[in-house]
């Protein structure tokens, strides 16, 4: 028997209030308030303990965003933002889930809350057992809790039928651990959050420029002439990006915006850092602010070229670095051909930006060489992303802005540890290179064919495939499309276990037997027979640094993720490993020699991680080299097609609040978007809303079909807002129900949850 629980957010109301759009980011009030987080979750003298040694060298590397710290000084103040310091405070809490709570508490009443209050009922304080059949989750031994993993996993027909996630606070060690451990146990099934987030930026610029990873610096920013933002809200998701950009605009940069929402951090900020920040004068980022229309990317980049191109040819020379095209790039002729068949007016229109605009655009950019493309989910979560993103690289090449100081890509990352997780071998496609390195350092065969990513683990385990799900962090049936297939996959495992700090969802819609094993978080210190352990992080701009916790865990039965990765690896794998899971989990030390024996770039890794600030992994691009099999850079060609929409239809962006980190609902409120105590809000254009004949704050249901299936998400309250006509945003992950499984990025297999056809209609309630 199921528990039944719910696989999505309650469809009720915390009641929808409406206040001014804040218009400058940041600012004193962002601090106190962050503040005052800090001091009523974790205590006062817990909240100031963190906040000294967040980001700070020696201190714990932040986990909310992978924003670089600066190289050289770092604030006295702290190095952190508002939204660091929630995170902070989310998992400093001192409020933990004892046995007697899951006593009280079913899984199925558990799931009748929001996410808001779930991440509000504390830190899990013992590993727990839901047993098959049964409504409760019980307190279990951390040995028995092992054994039974083990038991199951050495139960399958073939090591293809576990699934391994991992979600991106992992650090270096744990990840490399947890990749060998699954490897040496037999299958590359290793998805994890990168799938649905900058997986296809890695393609593209794997692809294009020989590297997955971005050329820019922290200090590249400070010297760029131009710098485009596309698709990305850092004002919520990157707040200490807006200090950078505000120094940047300070040296002579022109910020440009490309974003269907004119997003508040772009527009003004505050710098709260700054006396000018405290005493409240604003500074305007943006000076070219263009309201794309929701994957309006392509068509826009497409124009931008081709208006470049144009006066490239009346004044030769003047516009492309033909020297850098010559003798570094292939397919410049063909792009060329490309560009001169396609008709600006029809590009300006798919954009849905006046030709004006972009050729105010192109004007700024066409004297200029230094330029920088930034860019995040807004573009990455589409179909053509892939090829978008590839257009973002053909419009630096014309330019020559690739592998020079204040130029390049800079795919600003999500989760603090993403690209250091994927540098460790978190990666269901590994190279023959990365294999033939473990097989010889390891000694074992690892498996060579390539594993399930995150969207053919869903649909594996739909289809039976897969019968135990393990994951490393995260909560992923919120963080996948289509809530309920993934709820109705999870629920066919035989064992789901979930590694944690706090409850959340995929918790509570799970196998016929569930675990959960709690861990210590990024700020609480990790002590091993008396010695003090730290771990690594490697951060947007490919800069690996310790991070050491220095919190009292709140309670004394976490394990640390990397001693839960060997003590699982250890009982599965007894006598048939010869790895020394024993000595990793004494001494964290022991890891780092053996990540330096195996990753190219981690040389002396031990002396230099502990170097403070710690240090650069390589990056060709940097150096001016593409590691490409012809060793060029590689100019794409994509034909844009514009999605096709019925009349009721509009495009929609599933987004995230400023109050919210992923997953977790840190408060009810988007105050940069004047929207308070509400998340089932839908953003829509005035004419769209009139031309359903709905008023502003109606409450209307959201549907759409996708292969004969009908999914909806019910309840939500219209909002007028700055969007361009025929598009919408909402919340994720509450509309990840309407995300079709099959609606994904071409290449990359990234769910598209920023292209969700959606029609809206009254509530069929009212
Ligand atoms: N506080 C906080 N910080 C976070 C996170 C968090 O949830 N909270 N999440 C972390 C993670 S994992 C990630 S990946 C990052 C995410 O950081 P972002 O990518 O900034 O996050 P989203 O809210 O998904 O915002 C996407 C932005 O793209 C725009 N957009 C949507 N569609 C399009 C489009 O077609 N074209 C263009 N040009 N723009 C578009 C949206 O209007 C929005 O401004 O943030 C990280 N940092
Ligand atoms: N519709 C839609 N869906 C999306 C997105 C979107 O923009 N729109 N964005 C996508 C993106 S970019 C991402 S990155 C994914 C995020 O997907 P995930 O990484 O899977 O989700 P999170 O919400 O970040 O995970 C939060 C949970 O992680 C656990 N946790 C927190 N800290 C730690 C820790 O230190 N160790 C361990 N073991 N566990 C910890 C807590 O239990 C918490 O509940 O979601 C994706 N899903
Ligand atoms: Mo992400």
């Amino acid at each position: 028997m199921k528990s039944n629980s719910n696989a999505e957010n309650p469809e009720k109301h915390t009641g929808l209030k409406k206040g001014r759009t804040i218009k400058s980011a940041a600012g004193l009030s962002a601090v106190v308030s962050s503040g005052k987080k800090i001091f009523g979750e974790a205590g006062l003298l817990r909240g100031f303990k963190a906040l000294s040694k967040l980001n700070q060298k020696g201190g714990f590397d932040c986990p909310s965003c992978a924003w670089p710290d600066p190289d050289d000084e770092r604030s006295g103040l702290g190095e952190y933002c508002e939204n660091g310091a929630r995170a902070v405070a989310e998992e400093a809490t001192t409020k933990k889930l004892t046995s007697s709570f899951f006593r009280k508490n079913s899984v199925k009443q558990l799931s009748e809350l929001n996410d808001y209050e779930i991440g509000k009922t504390g830190r899990i304080a013992q590993p727990m057992f839901l047993s098959k059949g049964s409504f409760h989750y019980k307190p279990i031994s951390w040995d028995d809790a092992f054994d039974k993993i083990a038991a199951k996993l050495n139960s399958l027909s073939s090591p293809d039928e576990a699934v391994f996630y991992t979600s991106g606070r992992t650090s270096n060690e744990a990840a490399f651990l947890y990749q060998l451990f699954v490897r040496e146990f037999g299958t590359n099934n290793l998805p994890d959050c990168s799938n649905m987030c900058h997986e296809s930026s890695g393609v593209a610029l794997g692809e294009s420029l020989g590297t997955g990873k971005g050329s820019v610096k922290l200090e590249d920013l400070y010297e760029a002439e131009v710098i485009i933002i596309l698709g990305q809200n850092p004002g919520t998701n990157h707040p200490r990006m807006l200090t950078a950009l505000q120094k940047a605009k300070a040296n002579g940069a022109i910020i440009i915006s490309i974003n269907p929402l004119p997003e508040t951090g772009l527009m003004e900020f505050y710098n709260p850092q700054t006396v000018k920040g405290i005493l409240g004068i604003s500074a305007s980022l943006t000076d070219i602010f263009l309201q794309v229309k929701i994957n309006g990317d392509m068509p826009l980049l497409q124009a931008i070229e081709l208006l470049l191109l144009r006066e490239e040819e009346n004044n030769p020379g003047s516009v492309f670095d033909n020297e850098f095209i010559e003798n570094n790039t292939q397919g410049f002729n063909e792009l060329i051909a490309h560009l001169n068949q396609l008709d600006i007016n029809q590009l300006a229109k798919s954009s849905g930006i006046k030709l004006n605009q972009i050729t105010e655009a192109a004007d700024i950019l066409k004297n200029k060489k230094k330029i920088i493309a930034c860019w995040a989910m807004g573009l990455t979560q589409h179909k053509n992303a892939v090829d978008t993103i590839k257009e973002i690289v053909n419009l630096l090449l014309l330019k020559g802005s690739i592998g020079k100081p204040g130029s390049g890509t800079f795919p600003v990352r999500g989760h603090s540890n993403v690209q250091g997780d994927r540098t460790m071998g978190i990666y269901e496609s590994p190279s023959v290179d990365f294999l033939k390195r473990l097989e010889k350092n390891f000694n074992f065969i690892p498996p060579q064919h390539p594993g399930f990513d995150t969207v053919d683990s869903i649909k594996a385990m739909h289809a039976g495939k897969v019968k135990v799900f393990f994951a490393l962090g995260g909560n992923f049936l919120s963080a996948t499309p289509d809530t309920n297939f993934t709820a109705e996959a999870l629920r066919k495992c035989k064992l789901t276990v979930q590694v944690s700090t706090k409850l959340n969802r995929s918790h509570l819609v799970h196998g016929e037997e569930a675990l959960i094993l709690p861990c210590l978080s990024r700020s609480d210190a990790d002590i091993i027979n008396g010695a003090e352990q730290f771990v690594s992080t490697e951060n947007s701009t490919g800069v690996v640094q310790s991070s050491k916790g220095i919190l009292k865990p709140v309670s004394e039965h976490l394990l640390s993720e990397p001693v839960i990765v060997c003590r699982l690896a250890q009982t599965t794998l007894g006598e048939r490993s010869k790895t020394n899971w024993s000595g990793y989990s004494q001494n964290y030390d022991t890891i780092s020699d053996d990540i330096e024996r195996t990753i190219p770039g981690f040389e002396n890794y031990n002396e230099r991680v502990r170097k403070p600030g710690g240090f650069y992994l390589p990056n060709c691009n940097r150096e001016g080299k593409f590691d490409t099999a012809s060793s060029k850079a590689a100019f794409n060609i994509s034909t844009f097609k514009p999605p096709e929409l019925n009349e009721d239809e509009l495009m929609m962006m599933t987004i995230r609040s400023h109050d919210q980190f992923n997953t977790t609902i840190y408060g009810l409120d988007d105050r940069y978007r004047g929207i308070y105590n509400e998340r089932r809000v839908i953003l829509m254009n005035e004419k769209d809303i009139a031309k359903r004949k709905l008023k502003d704050s109606d409450i209307v249901d959201l549907f759409n079909y996708d292969n004969g299936v009908k999914r909806s998400a019910r309840k939500f309250i219209v909002v007028k807002y700055s969007i361009p006509e025929g598009c919408a945003a909402t919340y994720f992950p509450e509309t990840n129900v309407l995300v079709p499984i099959s609606s994904v990025a071409e290449k990359s297999n990234t769910p598209a949850s920023k292209q969700v056809i959606v029609k809206v209609s009254k509530s069929e309630d009212l």
